[in-house]
């Protein structure tokens, strides 16, 4: 099959998922074009089976905003003709739905049908949930989709409370790679970073308000007044500074590590005992799922989808959003021995297993091919 993915090339979890599977998909033979503004940071390695077209919007003087939508929806077009595309495959309603939705009625006019698969990640619908102006689109680009996926049953569940929406959205969830996320001996990092056998705890994100890192820091706190233990700090945002004013505030600094964007972040995760995920929204968790493949155990709040990830009293704990005194609770309970640890490793371990790659990619082959059929038969 020849296949189009169009994400945000970012480190987010949607850019990360969408670049995995499309190199999957290129070792089961799928020949894959990525449509993007910018490389995505996995996508670094040369495969026969992979290409990359670069959209590059027009800065032109009498635009205040480059008309990216346009740009994307002219590639789009180019790339389904010139590479004979099969599919369409886009991560986000928002816009990339709505302009692969352009892009198919273009194709139209020339006798060429591409259905297009969407594959929704969370934040279009919370970014809605925030601004209701948006909803008419998104919900005309969901249902003028050939085939929605969600990540997480949660977050099928909230697009059809928040949306009138006409056709069955497929929930296949986010997937981990063990070839790259395995626990791994790192010794020597972990002495750099721990040179007393302090526990490490252990939290990504791109430091959104939605994810609460002061959150972290709080619990981080109560763990450190009764276990030696650093905290690493690992992503950039918005809320980087105000978390570095928090930790000098809270004289942590020298328990505290910000390491910033990092591309090896399984060789982090390798060295670390307990992964903290509280955010406010969180359709998936994919952070937390990348944490468990490495064996490390997951405190987080119980919000969207995370519970269909991290599994009460077992890979971790789920607490209320906001609640750092019952996360602190049970982070100690966690890290109060070494056997206790060590259960909840060998447990976070065996639920990452269940999201391998490959139990969820053939889930989005059986899913096209379910589209593509179908679409066919739609177009006779
Ligand atoms: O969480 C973010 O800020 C990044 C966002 C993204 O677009 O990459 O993540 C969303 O998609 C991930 C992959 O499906 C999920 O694991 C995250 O839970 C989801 N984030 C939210 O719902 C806030």
């Amino acid at each position: 099959m020849r296949i189009g993915i169009v994400c945000y090339p970012t480190y987010g979890g949607s850019g990360v998922m969408a670049t995995e599977l499309g190199l999957g998909l290129a070792r089961h033979g799928h020949q894959v074009h990525f449509i993007t503004y910018r490389r995505p940071p996995r996508l670094s390695a040369f495969h026969e089976n992979v290409f990359f077209h670069e959209v590059s919007g027009e800065d032109y003087p009498l635009f205040e905003y480059p008309p990216y939508d346009t740009a994307l929806a002219s590639k789009m077009v180019d790339v389904v003709k010139f590479e004979n595309l099969d599919l369409l495959h886009v991560h986000y309603a928002i816009p990339h739905a709505t302009v692969a939705y352009i892009a198919k009625k273009i194709l139209l006019t020339q006798g060429r049908y591409v259905p297009v698969v969407t594959t929704l990640h969370g934040t279009d619908i919370t970014l809605v949930g925030n601004n209701k102006a948006f909803a008419p689109v998104v919900q005309f680009s969901i249902n003028k989709s050939d085939g929605v996926t969600a990540v997480s049953e949660s977050l099928r569940k909230e697009t059809c409370e928040y949306f009138d929406i006409e056709r069955d959205i497929r929930v296949i969830y986010n997937f981990i790679d063990f070839d790259r996320f395995s626990k791994s001996d790192k010794d020597h990092f972990k002495k750099a970073i721990a040179p007393n056998g302090e526990r490490i705890i252990v939290h990504t994100s791109n430091f959104r308000k939605v994810k609460r890192v002061e959150d972290v820091v709080q619990v981080f706190k109560r763990i450190h007044e009764h276990t030696p233990s650093k905290l690493l700090l690992i992503g950039d945002g918005p809320e980087r500074y105000a978390m570095e004013e928090l930790c000098r505030k809270l004289e942590l600094c020298h328990e505290v590590r910000f390491l910033g964007k990092q591309d090896a972040i399984e060789e982090l995760l390798a060295v670390s005992d307990l992964f903290i995920l509280p955010s406010e929204s969180e359709s998936f968790g994919l952070a937390a799922l990348e944490a468990m493949a490495c064996e490390v155990p997951v405190i987080s709040s119980n919000a969207g989808g995370v519970p269909e990830v991290n599994i009460q009293g077992e890979t971790g704990f789920l607490s209320e959003v906001g609640d750092v005194e019952d996360m602190a609770r049970n982070a100690l309970h966690i890290l109060s021995n070494d056997e206790t640890l060590q259960r909840f490793r060998a447990a976070a371990l065996a639920q990452a297993k269940r999201f391998d790659i490959s139990i969820i990619l053939p889930q989005y082959e059986q899913y096209y091919e379910e589209v593509l059929t179908a679409s066919t038969m739609q177009v006779l």
